[in-house]
């Protein structure tokens, strides 16, 4: 999944993509480069970011959904809000990428639900303003799982069907880089579940700690991509459906060495995977 950020401050890229012509190209090679899916979103979700009103959010995404649909991508919306998603899916896109999973607008899982459309659930605690404030945890991979299951059944009693879910573990989310790790090396606890899962750790602030080593200030985020890839090959073999990156190739590539990697431990005489 590539990302297709239109908004001025993502930490990632912020404001690179932000005019339409710009996100639509974007989203065109990240599709040359081998992704499957597009991510438009149109609100920045950084720790600390103010909500962008949702007339904004629609004039940011609406028109690059269309333009990216009608050249024959299959495009993700990533929204907290029902009535964006549900445009979004008038105008082409086929997943809802909702980083609070149905937390931030109660109307989100009726509109899922009567959409049929695939469903990011993503754990999610609280808006961008509060979240790093959110991050206590007693064991992070047993409180993630079970917070993120009873998001499931709460949607599941709104009609939303199992198939459409999917599970991801909301890195950076009111989490510190320690949870993220934690998450990552267990990302059985999820894998687990027999729901598919997204892992999205692309150029996070936990990845610019690791690479400047302690004490020092993290490298910037597009210094961050190798380090995003070597996730990728990580979290494919691990087993997750789908990784949500902002740099295309290197991830296809990683996805491809593991799926190589997995065929052959399987392949050999007597291997029980
Ligand atoms: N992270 C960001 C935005 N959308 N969606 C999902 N499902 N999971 C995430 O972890 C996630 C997301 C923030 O990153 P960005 O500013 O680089 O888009």
């Amino acid at each position: 999944m590539g990302v297709v950020n239109v908004t001025p401050d993502s930490f990632s890229d912020g404001g690179r993509w932000f005019d339409t012509d710009a996100a639509v190209a974007r989203g065109l090679q990240l599709l040359a480069e081998g992704a499957d899916l597009l991510d438009v979103g149109g609100e920045s979700t950084r720790p600390g970011a103010p909500r962008v009103p949702e007339d904004e959010e629609l004039r940011r995404v609406l028109p690059v959904v269309t333009e990216l649909a009608d050249a024959g991508a299959v495009v993700s919306v990533d929204t907290m809000r029902a009535s964006v998603a549900e445009q979004a899916l008038e105008a082409g896109a086929r997943l809802v990428n909702d980083v609070s999973g149905g937390l931030a607008d109660p109307v989100m899982a009726r509109l899922v639900a009567a959409s049929g459309a695939p469903y990011v659930v993503m754990h999610w605690r609280g808006h961008s303003a509060t979240m790093d404030d959110l991050a206590v945890y007693d064991d992070v991979v047993a409180d993630v799982r079970r917070e993120l299951l009873r998001r499931v059944d709460g949607l599941l009693d709104e009609g939303v069907d199992e198939r459409q879910l999917v599970l991801d573990p909301g890195l950076g989310f009111a989490k510190t880089g320690e949870h993220n790790w934690a998450l990552l090396a267990h990302l059985d606890a999820l894998t687990g579940t027999g729901l598919p899962v997204l892992v999205a750790a692309s150029r996070k602030r936990f990845l610019g700690h690791l690479l400047a080593g302690p004490g020092r200030e993290p490298v910037p985020p597009l210094e961050r991509d190798d380090a995003s890839a070597a996730v990728t090959a990580l979290a494919a073999a691990a087993g997750v459906w789908c990784v949500r990156v902002h740099e295309a190739l290197a991830s296809f590539s990683a996805v491809r060495v593991a799926a190589a990697w997995s065929a052959a431990a399987a392949a050999r005489p007597g291997a029980t995977r």
